[in-house]
């Protein structure tokens, strides 16, 4: 799918504020690439359909992923807007006809992360974050300012913030989100 048409359909698949959340975090990356000498096209792109399948109805988003044996944990059944980032990254491959499998991954990891990261992923994970739309976190300021330094420091920042989060609302935590945070842990200031 052309660049033009992938945006024009997203805009249809997405609400007001998810699309302009989707630009935010595109623009974003493309800032991160350029910072870490990352390709500023593919990581556009990532950031232009990290959150495609995001306002999928959550019983579809279900109903989707077991026909498409796309595996779903206890977890992501408690709290199926976690299934977004894998059904994503398959509706990324199959209908916006992205074959490039980095950035198909960094859909599928971009809300628990994992450990040992690529640097694609992280540029997306941590643009999501940081985009200029999100205000709400705690400490935004010094992340994103390290976001353009050092990427590893910045993934600890988050995931000790989005853990103390979740765990405040006693929101179930994933696997893989746990994981994640203990590999990054040892990079924090
Ligand atoms: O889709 P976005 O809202 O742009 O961002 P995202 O895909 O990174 O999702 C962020 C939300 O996901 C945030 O509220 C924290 C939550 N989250 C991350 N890891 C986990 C989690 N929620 C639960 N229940 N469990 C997790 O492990
Ligand atoms: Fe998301
Ligand atoms: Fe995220
Ligand atoms: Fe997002």
């Amino acid at each position: 799918m052309e660049l033009n048409e992938i945006r024009k359909k997203l805009k249809k698949e997405l609400d007001k504020g998810r699309y302009e959340h989707t630009k935010g975090v595109m623009y974003t990356a493309g800032c991160l690439a350029m910072a870490h000498e990352y390709s500023m096209e593919k990581a556009m792109l990532a950031g232009l359909l990290h959150d495609c399948a995001k306002c999928i109805p959550n019983d579809q988003k279900i109903e989707m992923c077991e026909k498409k044996h796309i595996l779903i944990n206890p977890v992501e059944y408690k709290s199926p807007y976690l299934l977004h980032a894998k059904l994503g990254a398959f509706l990324a491959e199959t209908v916006y006809e992205v074959s490039d499998p980095q950035i198909l991954h960094a859909i599928k990891v971009h809300t628990t992360g994992e450990p040992d990261m690529s640097l694609l992923d992280k540029i997306i994970y941590i643009a999501d974050y940081i985009e200029p739309g999100r205000d709400k976190a705690e400490n935004l300021p010094y992340i994103r300012k390290i976001a353009f330094e050092d990427l590893d420091v910045c993934m600890a920042e988050i995931l000790h913030d989005t853990l103390a989060y979740l765990s405040s609302r006693g929101g179930s935590i994933d696997a893989t989100t746990k994981m994640t945070y203990d590999f990054y842990r040892q990079y924090r200031k």
